[in-house]
């Protein structure tokens, strides 16, 4: 395996640092300190072409200026918290209101714009690289000094693990994913409109107006929700289902897992042959089909635009802090918060 360390750009004075991994089975991957972003992956099409499947840039002020959450690690709390609020042990806190009157993704200094500390790892058949941030006790509106450690490994499997760590000095909530948009297409040539999911899931979390979820687990059974047997997402984006037109046309909804670590999710591109198998120990998954992507900018020389890409958010359900039927978000003082998801990059 080989890696090159750089200097992507600066931000307030502070380098940040880049890491591009190769594998010997021809992926790379790189990433970057600001917001430990992905800011691309190259694997190889069923031709042998090597091109990029993730959205992304390569300059510091372009995701400053466009990018909406791409690649990056989203935290304290991914999704929309309602009211911009929560209560713990009869005390409420109250975060910034980025999205509405609500809060999303942690608010507007998450830590997808932050610069984390960073350093590497290097093995026979694997590299990590480790990141690690320190949020004081109060930033974005969150109790308790947090520790957070996040690990990306690249071996020679193809495989992308990330794990995540994190511990606070007073109880709190932690919900931590990464916000990558894959398109297998390779070098965004297409959309992912014909991009093939499966996912095994027998239910999605309901959004109300503001795309809270109001708690209703609803049956995919009948509807353009049900991936368990492989759908192509146009199907979503065209329907006439209230959820699909609600969210913008397509999905941004979480769905409950009904399996962990057992290849519960699986993207494939029938044109390219690429395929993205992953397995997680969270117990939803958000998938983002990028209605909202605006298209007054060009990524890497392609405009912008609807559906250019899909997030898979594995993480907690969003918003669901102390909700009976639900994995609750809240971590205790001295709790360790230990989450793990792998993406392994093959063909069909
Ligand atoms: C939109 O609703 C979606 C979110 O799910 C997504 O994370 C964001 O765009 C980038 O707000």
């Amino acid at each position: 395996m080989e890696v090159i360390e750089g200097v992507f750009g600066s931000l307030n004075g502070r380098n940040v640092k880049s890491y591009t991994i190769k594998t010997d089975n021809g992926m790379e991957l790189t990433c970057i300190d600001y917001g430990c972003i992905i800011t691309k992956i190259n694997v190889r099409d069923r031709e042998g072409n090597l091109e990029n499947i993730v959205l992304g840039f390569d300059t510091m002020d372009e995701y400053i200026n466009y990018s909406p959450y791409f690649g990056c690690i989203i935290g304290r709390t991914a999704g929309r918290t309602e009211n911009a609020s929560f209560e713990l042990d009869g005390v409420s806190y109250e975060l910034p209101k980025n999205d509405g009157i609500n809060n999303l993704h942690g608010g507007p200094h998450g830590f997808h714009n932050a610069i984390w500390d960073s350093s590497i790892e290097i093995q026979e058949n694997e590299i990590n690289i480790t990141f690690s941030y320190t949020s004081p006790d109060g930033e974005e509106g969150f109790p308790g000094n947090l520790q957070v450690t996040v690990i990306y490994t690249i071996n020679n499997a193809n495989e992308l693990i990330i794990s995540y760590r994190a511990k606070s000095d007073k109880k709190t909530i932690v919900n931590l994913t990464n916000h990558s948009y894959f398109n297998l297409s390779g070098n965004l040539k297409r959309t992912v409109l014909h991009h093939e999911l499966m996912l095994k899931s027998d239910g999605f979390l309901e959004l109300d107006s503001s795309l809270i979820p109001t708690g209703k687990v609803l049956p995919v059974e009948g509807t353009v929700f049900d991936f368990r047997k492989g759908r192509q997402i146009w199907q979503g984006v065209e329907s006439e289902h209230p959820q699909t037109k609600l969210v913008g046309g397509g999905y941004d909804h979480p769905f409950l897992l009904n399996a962990n670590n057992q290849k519960e999710i699986t993207l494939l591109d029938r044109e390219s042959g690429r395929k993205i198998e992953i397995e997680t120990d969270e117990p939803c998954v958000v998938l983002y089909t990028g209605n909202m992507l605006e298209d007054h900018y060009e990524i890497r020389g392609t405009q912008s635009q609807k559906h250019l890409g899909l997030c898979l958010e594995t993480q907690k359900p969003p918003n669901m802090i102390n909700h009976p039927n639900f994995p609750s978000s809240v971590l205790e003082a001295n709790q360790v918060y230990r989450t793990k998801t792998k993406y392994s990059f093959t063909l069909i």
